[in-house]
């Protein structure tokens, strides 16, 4: 039994063609309708339109990646049961076509952030990175968030105050872009004051707050989903842990454990990723691969490598700090347990080769995803091989 290998694919306005993916040797392609705002009903028209423009490439499409869930019903806002209904209305329709697993995350406003898209690497390639004084840096002296600096520690706050000071007005704007392109569709029209404005609509959403609200509306779309046969699956914050004064609720192995026990709905399940539960080392990867076992509907891996004062960057696919051999053998025991073939994807890769210099989603350029399928997929069938187990 081997994982279902997927590549992520934007959509048609995607530079890395449905053509080039199906090269890769991926089976699908994991997906979204990009297209449409936040908050309205995906119709199962234009569902089926897409799955069959994929299935005409040679590809699959039976893992949705992301049906976003709007920030009126994180914040549990005005407008929530209208909004539920959007949701369940989607996922009668993505389940009439034959999707079987639908992604999502509950992370306030910001869907993953890094301080650097283009760090080169020491070979040339260039990768996704992450530090917290750049961060703190944004948030104290731009932002100029009010309370911040008791968010940070005192090291921190120093060694954001040189950084800041370093920065031309150039370097202060790609900073500013760069934190912010993790806002879903905002890329060229968020400023730091509107940002501010944003994070000002959660005021008084500590965690437990927000942990009430998601399982509000897990108890909410749960049934439907159940019903429908498909699987819910919860994204972790990238990175895991609070930024901005905002909370983040997904970031540990007993934040999820809890969740599934608040919510024990079959469809209420997780996606593993192993490069956002991987900054923390506090999060033991394969061993969670084998405890929340059932619930893991989808796997995103990749691996990060830990650096000092709160940095991260990420690094090759079985490289860094996410000891990929054990995370592949505990999949592979799960799949040989359950008799089921986990959907995965390499998620990010390293931009290198003839993909420097071209335009890519940040981390979604195809030819470092290509290296880590490889590096994946071998690393699989050779545990495979060496387990006795059918490889093919
Ligand atoms: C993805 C996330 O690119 C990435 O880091 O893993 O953006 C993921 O798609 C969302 O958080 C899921 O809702
Ligand atoms: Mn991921």
């Amino acid at each position: 039994m081997m994982m279902t290998q997927m590549l992520r694919w934007f959509g048609p306005a995607d530079p890395v063609t449905l053509r080039a993916i199906r090269q890769s040797g991926a089976s699908e392609v994991v997906t979204a309708l990009h297209e449409i705002p936040n908050g309205d009903v995906w119709p199962e028209h234009a569902i089926a339109a897409r799955r069959t423009m994929v299935q005409e490439a040679g590809l699959d499409w039976t893992v949705v990646e992301s049906l976003p869930v709007h920030e009126d019903i994180k914040r549990r806002g005005p407008g929530w049961d209208r909004l539920i209904h959007a949701y369940t209305d989607s996922l009668r329709h993505l389940a009439a076509c034959g999707i079987r697993v639908v992604t999502y995350n509950f992370m306030p406003l910001l869907d993953w952030t890094r301080t650097d898209l283009a760090w080169p690497l020491p070979d040339g390639a260039l990768a996704l990175r992450f530090e917290l004084e750049a961060v703190a840096a944004f948030d104290l002296h731009i932002l100029q968030r009010p309370g911040a600096e008791g968010d940070y520690t005192p090291d921190i706050v120093e060694a954001a105050g040189r950084r800041f000071a370093s920065l031309d007005t150039d370097a202060r704007h790609r900073l500013e872009r760069t934190i912010i392109a993790g806002l879903p569709g905002s890329e060229e029209s968020f400023t730091a004051s509107a940002f501010r404005k944003s994070i000002d609509t959660y005021a008084g959403i500590d965690a437990d707050r927000l942990r009430a609200n998601h399982i509000a509306f897990l108890d909410a779309v749960c049934p439907i989903a159940d019903d429908v046969g498909l699987q819910l699956v919860v994204h972790p914050d990238d990175p895991p842990f609070p930024l901005f004064g905002l909370p983040r609720v997904v970031s540990t192995e007993a934040d999820v454990a809890a969740l599934f026990a608040r919510v024990p709905n079959r469809s209420n399940g997780l996606c593993l990723c192993t490069g956002s539960f991987g900054v923390r080392a506090d999060n033991d990867l394969p061993g969670m691969v084998e405890r929340l076992g059932d619930r893991i509907g989808f796997l995103h891996l990749r691996s990060v490598q830990r650096e000092p004062r709160g940095a991260f960057h990420e690094a090759a696919h079985l490289a860094g700090d996410a000891q990929m051999p054990a995370v592949v053998a505990a999949v592979q025991q799960l799949q040989n347990r359950t008799g089921r073939s986990i959907p995965m994807r390499p998620d990010h890769g390293h931009q290198m080769l003839d993909d420097l210099g071209k335009r890519t989603n940040p981390g979604y350029s195809l030819l470092g995803r290509m290296r880590g399928l490889a590096e994946l997929r071998g690393l699989e069938a050779g545990l495979a091989h060496a387990s006795g187990t059918t490889v093919l």
